[in-house]
């Protein structure tokens, strides 16, 4: 399935760079080596967020004990994970400079709410506390699992990463938020990409003001008594539209399913877990 990266470096059968010059990243556009021997000499360090609340404990073993063995392996990594049971967090062996800290949040009765809570409580930990202890922050979905490589190419001011589902989509077929009266309405004929809320990242000071902006936003939906299409994803599209990502990851960062073949995946790197949506939501 993986074809080697060589030199020069390039594709042909898929887009690389974005209609603002940013760079699209896609197995065989980049060498992994050269990427380490700069980056490595920074030790940065990569905060990454994992929320798992009621019956999504179960995903934390498959997602940990994957990014150990695929996710910026070499590099320092302080993993925060927010749950209401912190008993059902899995023993995980962390590799050489990797850490994880738990956090007990409240039980919280509808899955939107957890799922959209979600930026205020990484606002809050960017301000209170990363600002002084990461660089990076990368925010991952729990019902996801690691299969290849994710390193520092990923890096950057503020990255997003365009939803496996859409990606070769015309935009008329995005479904952003359509209604005026959200705040994340986006009108047609606008849009670049749509982006998944699965997995996004960048800069502390850059991902602070995303989810800022979208904790405001969906609270000015609150008050109107109206709730985005796709909660917080549909306010995430609205801010990347505005403040374009100076990153995107192709959906090989955040792909369907492994088991469904593309042409142009030549690697899943990460992927998202087919669950049975009312089952693991109920009490
Ligand atoms: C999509 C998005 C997701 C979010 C959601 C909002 C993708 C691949 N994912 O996923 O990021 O924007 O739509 O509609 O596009 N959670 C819990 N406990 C719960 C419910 C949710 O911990 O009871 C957390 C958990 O980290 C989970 C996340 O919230 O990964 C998002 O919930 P989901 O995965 O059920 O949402 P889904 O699959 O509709």
């Amino acid at each position: 399935m993986s074809a080697k990266s060589v030199w020069p470096y390039y594709r042909t059968d898929v887009v690389s760079l974005s209609p603002w010059l940013a760079p699209i990243i896609w197995e065989g556009t980049f060498d992994p080596a050269l990427i380490d021997l700069i980056y490595k000499q920074y030790n940065f360090t990569i905060a990454t967020t994992v929320f798992a609340l009621g019956k999504y404990t179960r995903f934390l073993k498959d997602l940990l004990e994957s990014a150990e063995q695929h996710y910026f392996i070499g590099y320092r990594v302080h993993y925060y994970l927010f749950t209401d049971k912190p008993e059902a967090v899995p023993e995980v062996k962390m590799s050489e400079n990797h850490r994880l800290t738990v956090r007990r949040v409240p039980s919280l009765d509808r899955w939107q709410d957890i799922s959209m809570g979600r930026m205020e409580i990484l606002e809050k930990l960017i301000a209170n506390e990363l600002i002084n202890e990461s660089d990076f922050i990368f925010c991952l979905d729990v019902d996801t699992k690691f299969y290849g490589h994710w390193g520092a190419e990923t890096l950057g001011r503020l990255v997003g990463i365009i939803h496996p589902w859409f990606y070769d989509f015309p935009r008329n077929k995005f479904t952003y938020e359509r209604r005026r009266e959200s705040a994340a309405f986006i009108p047609d004929g606008e849009g670049d990409y749509y982006y998944t809320a699965a997995a996004f990242g960048g800069m502390l000071e850059d991902v602070y003001q995303l989810t800022k902006t979208c904790r405001q936003q969906m609270n000015i939906d609150r008050e109107n008594s109206i709730e985005a299409i796709w909660h917080e994803e549909s306010h995430l599209n609205k801010y990347f539209l505005y403040n374009k990502p100076t990153k995107l990851l192709s959906p090989e960062y955040l792909w369907r399913d492994i088991n469904i073949p593309a042409d142009q995946i030549r690697v899943v790197r990460f992927s998202h877990i087919a669950k049975n949506n009312s089952e693991v939501r109920s009490h």
